[in-house]
This record gives structure tokens, C-alpha cells and sequence, in this order.
């Protein structure tokens, strides 16, 4: 059933993940996309902006000069500054003087300007002649600018002229506080005067409008706006550039991973009916492997270490089989399989030597139910051993939920068994959980023995994991050792018992006991 669950989860994980990454890639491809041509549009439309505001600014220095000058109405000197303020300022194409609503003088002396019938008042009080035309000028429409006395004359399209990527782009400046509908001032192809409304306070806006993507600007300066508008083929072709790259990428690592979830999903899947054949047709055995006392070196117990072998002769550490148990709620069975094996490998030998002890591995849901204290009531009843010869072994991960730990570990105690902290310093613990445990030995991670002596940042790190052990009266074993040197520093700072390929490897139970015999009969027969 629930390799069943396991199998149709990670299918769908797998169809999810191919579909969902080049979908992701496609909205990824279509955000570049509009970006891209929103900051063009943006730009075209900021420069029209600037050579308008230019303009404008050029226009109110023009008046401003001629006010302040002050001279007679259509003096030779107010001539003669109008023709110099023609030429110097770039935008502007005349200035003239006008008296009630015809022009008296100007700038381009003699020359006809009529200034036609479009006149909208702006809100700042000057007239905005929209249909100018000056005689012998045939650079298209002008726009007639009056402030006060005089009239500044400007091309009406100068600002449109810049340069477009695309032909089809359209241009336009608007005075904002024109009524609703009213054509643009300037254009360039169609724009929509609704378009302005969008601004809605920001400076600055982009959006999709039908066929077009759409920019409009504000001016800081004066009360108009820029807008443009390009065609939206130009943001699809840019999509399409864009997907191209994505999409292909996007189906790729979509593939890859929906193999990945699929090959990890038959694994587990296969692993776990595997393993629960293992247990059936008994593939698991245990090793053990020697504790010895750093003062002496006798072995003063061993650490009992599942193994696995397939009856296809492949051996899987239990580095890969045990997290698969604990996650198939198998972890349970493996554990009391392990005792039973432990039992049948010493058999009554425990009884007879009391002082020896053979270390258990469990794992964190072990210690939340009291089947366990059970199983080692039994372990005691049938082999005569005390509890003092088992020592049980518990990773930090395991008192990650002390509340359900701490009444098994109170019963365990209660009965003399001695617990030990596994792979101290590599997980979650805090100190004040480990102090209200009251463990009896922290087992040194092999990380923090491999970091002696070396200039690894870790290497004072087991410094301080003794003197925490010493202050909270705890014994200690070191795990990993290899060298000679090692054991001698350990010695050297208090620390008990040391486990690790100088002092053996896991081995049968039958040369534990040879081992320990030659030791109890003397040195030299050790030796031998
Ligand atoms: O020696 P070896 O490489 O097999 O050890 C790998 C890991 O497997 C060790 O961290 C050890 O704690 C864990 N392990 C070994 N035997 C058992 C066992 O019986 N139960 C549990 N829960 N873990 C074990
Ligand atoms: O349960 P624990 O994590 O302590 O398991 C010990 C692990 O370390 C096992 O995999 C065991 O085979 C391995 N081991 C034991 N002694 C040594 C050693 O001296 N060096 C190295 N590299 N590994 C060791
Ligand atoms: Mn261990």
C-alpha cells in the first residue's frame, strides 16, 4: 500500500515538474520580454519629453527677456533683440509682439504670419495657437506659444524627431489638462487620448493596449505629457528570441529532474520491499566493534553495528538502509532484530563478565515507545546479563522531542542501563536538554577526533566538548580514531574510552571474545 502511495506520489511529482518548469520558463520568457520593451518604449518617450521641455523652457527665456527688456513696442532695439533670440535659441523659429490678437511685429521681418482659428488657453494663462502658418516657411505645422505680449513660434513635430528602432512607433505630446477626446498637440501616427488617464499620479506608466505596448511620461517641469506606443509584434518577436534560449532549458531540467524524482522513487520503493525481505529471510547480521580504556587499552566493550547482506552477496551500509527504515516505520523491526542478533552472538558470555559492555545503536523512535524496555527485559530474563552490559546509543536527532523521550530514558535509567549521546556536536541539542537527561557518556564524534592536531577551524572544537562533558560529569568515548597521536591527546585531556580503526574494526563476536580473553590472561599473551 504504501509503496503503491510511494509510486503514484512520485509519478505525479515527476509529471508535475515536467509540465510546471517550461511553463515557468515560458512566464520567464514573456516578463524578460515586456521589460525589455517596455524600458524602449519608455525611453522613446522620455526623449520626445526632454526635447519638448526644452522647448518650452526656450520659450519662457525668450518672453521673460523681452518682457524685462522693456522696450518701446516694435522699437528697432526690440526687433533687434527678437532677431537675436530667433537665432540663438535652437527650438524656436520666430518671436513676434501682438497686440489685441494680430501680430505688429516680429522676428522674420515682413514675413505673413497668420495665426489661424486654434486657440486653447492653457491653465497658466498663455494661448496656444495650434494652426500657424508663416509665409515662405515650409517645414511643417507651427505652434504659436503666447505669453503676456508675445508670441514664441515653434515647430510643432522638432520634438518628434528622434529615432525609433521601428518605423511603425507612435509619438505623441499631450497637454494634461486638455479636455478629454481633444486631439494630441503633436503626433506622430495614432495615439489615444484615453491612454493619459493611465498615468493616474505616477511620473511615469507602461501597459498593454491592444495591438501596442504603451509608455506614458510625465513632465516634471511643465504640465504635459509624452507618450509611445510600439507595435506589439516587436514584444512577441522578443518573446520568442527569449523563449527560444528559456523553453528548451526550461523541458531539459524538467526532464532531468521528473528522472531524478522517478529513479529516487523507484530506489526507495525498491529498497523497501528489499529491505522487508532482509528482515523475513534474516540477511542482517551485526559486527562489533572494540571500546577500549585510553589509559591501558584493554577492550572494556563494543559497538554493535548492523550490516546487510543481499543474498545477491551486495553488502548496503546502514548509512543508506536505516534512514529508508526509520522512514518506512521499519526502523522498529531492525532494532529488535539487532538484539535478538546481539543475543545469539554472546549468548551467556555477558553473564560472566559483568564489567563489559556491548553498545546498541537506536534510533529516535525507539525511545518513544516502551516496547523497547520489553524487548531488553527479555534480553536480561533469557541471557542472565546485566543491564550494565548494554549500553544504549542515541543520536542528538533523537532528543530533538525530548518530552517523549524523557520517560523511556527515565525507565532505562531507572533499571541501571547506561545511556550515551551518539555523534555528539553534529546535530540540534542544547545543553539544557542534555543536563535534565542525565546521560552517562557522550560519544565524540569521529569530525571532531579527525580535526586533532590539524589546522582545521574545527580542530579546538573537541576542547570544549570535554570540558563540557567533565562539567556535567559525563564520561567519554572518542570515536574514530586512528592515529597514534590522536589517542594521545585524548589520553592526554581526560577523555575515558576511544573507539576507531587503531584499536580495531568491526569484526564477529567470536574474535571479540578471543580478544578479550588473551587480555584477561596477560600482556604478553595480548601480544601474540
Ligand atoms: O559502521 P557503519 O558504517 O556501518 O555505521 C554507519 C552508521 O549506521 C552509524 O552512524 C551507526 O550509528 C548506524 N548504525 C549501525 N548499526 C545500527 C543499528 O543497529 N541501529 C541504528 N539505528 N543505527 C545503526
Ligand atoms: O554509530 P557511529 O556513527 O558511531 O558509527 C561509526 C561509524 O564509523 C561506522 O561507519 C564505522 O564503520 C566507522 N568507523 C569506526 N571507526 C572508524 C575509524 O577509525 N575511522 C573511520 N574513518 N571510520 C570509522
Ligand atoms: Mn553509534
Amino acid at each position: 500500500m504504501r509503496q503503491r502511495l510511494l509510486a503514484a506520489f512520485s509519478f505525479l511529482a515527476a509529471v508535475c515538474v515536467v509540465i510546471a518548469l517550461p511553463l515557468i520558463a515560458w512566464t520567464e520568457a514573456k516578463r524578460q520580454a515586456y521589460i525589455g520593451e517596455a524600458e524602449v518604449a519608455t525611453g522613446y518617450a522620455r526623449d520626445i519629453l526632454y526635447r519638448t521641455d526644452k522647448t518650452s523652457a526656450q520659450a519662457l527665456e525668450a518672453t521673460t527677456l523681452l518682457r524685462k527688456a522693456a522696450f518701446t513696442a516694435c522699437s528697432p532695439a526690440e526687433v533687434r533683440l527678437m532677431g537675436k533670440l530667433d537665432l540663438s535659441l535652437s527650438y524656436i523659429q520666430a518671436v513676434a509682439r501682438i497686440r489685441d490678437g494680430l501680430i505688429i511685429c516680429s522676428s522674420i521681418n515682413g514675413a505673413k504670419i497668420n495665426l489661424g482659428n486654434q486657440v486653447y488657453k492653457t491653465p497658466r494663462g498663455a494661448n496656444l495657437f495650434l494652426d500657424v502658418s508663416i509665409e515662405n516657411e515650409r517645414a511643417g505645422p507651427i505652434l504659436g506659444l503666447q505669453q503676456g505680449d508675445f508670441v514664441v513660434f515653434v515647430h510643432r513635430q522638432l520634438p518628434l524627431d528622434t529615432w525609433t528602432a521601428s518605423s511603425n512607433v507612435a509619438l505623441a505630446i499631450f497637454q494634461i489638462d486638455r479636455p478629454r477626446g481633444s486631439a494630441p498637440e503633436i503626433a506622430r501616427g495614432e495615439v489615444d487620448t484615453a491612454w493619459l488617464t493611465r498615468l493616474d499620479g505616477k511620473s511615469e506608466t507602461t501597459f498593454l493596449d491592444g495591438a501596442r505596448l504603451v509608455a506614458v511620461v510625465r513632465s516634471a517641469q511643465f504640465r504635459i505629457a509624452a507618450i509611445s506606443a510600439i507595435p506589439i509584434n516587436n514584444l512577441i518577436a522578443r518573446r520568442n528570441a527569449v523563449a527560444t534560449r528559456l523553453v528548451p532549458a526550461g523541458v531539459a531540467i524538467g526532464l532531468l529532474a521528473a528522472f531524478a524524482i522517478l529513479s529516487f522513487g523507484r530506489r526507495q520503493g525498491s529498497l523497501a520491499t528489499a529491505l522487508r525481505s532482509a528482515l523475513r529471510n534474516r540477511e542482517l547480521y551485526v559486527e562489533y566493534q572494540p571500546i577500549v580504556a585510553l589509559a591501558g587499552g584493554q577492550c572494556i566493550g563494543v559497538e554493535a553495528l548492523v550490516r546487510w547482506r543481499r543474498s545477491t552477496g551486495e553488502l548496503i551500509r546502514p548509512d543508506i538502509f536505516i534512514p529508508v527504515a526509520e522512514q518506512i516505520g521499519l526502523i522498529g523491526c531492525i532494532t529488535e532484530r539487532v538484539l535478538q542478533l546481539v543475543q545469539q552472538d554472546t549468548g551467556i558470555w555477558l553473564a560472566a563478565h559483568p564489567n563489559f559492555h556491548v553498545a546498541v545503536n537506536l534510533s529516535p523512535s525507539d525511545i518513544q515507545s516502551s516496547t523497547l524496555i520489553a524487548w531488553l527485559d527479555r534480553f536480561m530474563r533469557e541471557t542472565g546479563a546485566r543491564p550494565s552490559n548494554l549500553m544504549l546509543e542515541i543520536t542528538e536527532r533523537g532528543l530533538v522531542d525530548v518530552a517523549a523521550a524523557r520517560e523511556v530514558m527515565q525507565a532505562l535509567h531507572a533499571r541501571g542501563y547506561t545511556i550515551a549521546i551518539d555523534d555528539f556536536g553534529t546535530g540540534y541539542s542544547s545543553l539544557s536538554y542534555l543536563e535534565s537527561l542525565d546521560l552517562d557518556i557522550l560519544k565524540i564524534d569521529r569530525s571532531f577526533v579527525e580535526a586533532i592536531g590539524t589546522r582545521a577551524p574545527t580542530s579546538q572544537v573537541v576542547l570544549h566538548i570535554i570540558a563540557m562533558a567533565r562539567a556535567m560529569g559525563m564520561h567519554m568515548i572518542a570515536e574514530g580514531v586512528e592515529l597514534q597521536s590522536q589517542a594521545e591527546y585524548l589520553n592526554g585531556n581526560q577523555v575515558q574510552y576511544a573507539q576507531g580503526w587503531l584499536f580495531g574494526k568491526p569484526t564477529d563476536f567470536k574474535s571479540i571474545i578471543e580478544r578479550v580473553e588473551a587480555e584477561q590472561r596477560g600482556p604478553l599473551a595480548a601480544e601474540r
